[in-house]
Parts: structure tokens; C-alpha cells; sequence
């Protein structure tokens, strides 16, 4: 697959909706030049919750993590571009809303290492995974048709391009 079509799993956690951010957190990614390419509001059960986050199964966390992440409507997002996975989660900054620098989603807006607002993909497996898991493959868009397709000859250079 092209490297422009790269994807990645971002999740606005119920702190960030029910703050009535996920508008806010969008936007930056619009505005970063990635098209979106699956967006939904939806609550998560906890089958769903539990194998998101199996990695953390053993930690004294995982209860709590579950519990806030199943409390309120969440919005998924699938994003596309060059480098997507890696930039996001430049973006998106530290876990801890309490370390994340300004300039960055939990940084600007979050002062919680739990009520951290967003989820994101840390590697191409694990976004492949997570993808899987919160997308029906008739949920996402084919690769070069999500939003922002009219400006990608401007966010992406000639070279970019043939990659
Ligand atoms: P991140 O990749 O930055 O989202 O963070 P991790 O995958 O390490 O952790 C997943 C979630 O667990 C974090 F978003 C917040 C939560 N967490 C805690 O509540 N306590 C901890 O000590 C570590 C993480």
C-alpha cells in the first residue's frame, strides 16, 4: 500500500465527548492535512473495551480503565496519511495529561493520567489490530477517497506523492 495511505485507530474517550471536544480534536487533524477515513459516535461494550485494551489486563489500572472507557459515548476515528501513526501520536503528546507539553491534545486540554481524552495507535500492528476491532470493513472509505482529497495535491509534495 501506498505510504500516503497509511492508517491509524483514534478514539475520543468519554471525557472528550462529554466535554464536547471531539469537534475540537477532529479539527486538529483536519487541519494537520490526514483525511478521515471512518467516524462514529458509539458506546462500547465491554467485551470490546476489555480486548482494546489487553495488553494492560494485568495492571491495577485495568479495572478503572474498562469501567471510564464503557461510562459514555465514545467517537472513533480511522485516519489516513503519510506517517499518520507516528504523527498523531506527536499530536496527541504523553499519556499523562499532567506531563503532556502545550501544543499537544492532552496537553492543551487534559490534566489526568486516566482522563487522558484520546486513545491513538502506537505501531502498524497495533493499528491494524485496533482498526479491525472498531471498524466493519464497509465502515471505512477506500484508500485515497476520504475527506480532504481536494487539498492533498497541496499537503503532499510531488515526490510525496509517487511513495
Ligand atoms: P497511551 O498509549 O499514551 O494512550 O497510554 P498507554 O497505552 O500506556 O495506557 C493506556 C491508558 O491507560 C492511558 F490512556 C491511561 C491509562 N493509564 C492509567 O490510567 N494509569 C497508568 O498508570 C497508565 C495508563
Amino acid at each position: 500500500m501506498s505510504k500516503l495511505h497509511e492508517r491509524t485507530l483514534v478514539i475520543v474517550k468519554p471525557d472528550g465527548v462529554a466535554r464536547g471536544l471531539a469537534g475540537e480534536i477532529l479539527a486538529r487533524f483536519e487541519r494537520k492535512g490526514m483525511s478521515v477515513v471512518g467516524l462514529k459516535l458509539m458506546r462500547v461494550n465491554e467485551a470490546t473495551a476489555k480486548q482494546h485494551y489487553a495488553e494492560h489486563k494485568e495492571k491495577p489500572f485495568f479495572g478503572s480503565l474498562v469501567s471510564f472507557i464503557t461510562g459514555g459515548p465514545v467517537v472513533v476515528l480511522a485516519l489516513e496519511g503519510q506517517g499518520v501513526i507516528e504523527v498523531v501520536r506527536g499530536l496527541v503528546g504523553p499519556t499523562s495529561g499532567l506531563k503532556a507539553p502545550g501544543g499537544t491534545i492532552r496537553g492543551d486540554y487534559a490534566l489526568s493520567m486516566q482522563n487522558n481524552l484520546i486513545h491513538a495507535s502506537d505501531s502498524l500492528e497495533s493499528a491494524a489490530r485496533e482498526l479491525e476491532l472498531w471498524f466493519k470493513s464497509e465502515e471505512l472509505v477506500s484508500p485515497g477517497q476520504g475527506s480532504g482529497s481536494a487539498i492533498r495535491p497541496w499537503v503532499y509534495s510531488a515526490e510525496d506523492q509517487k511513495k
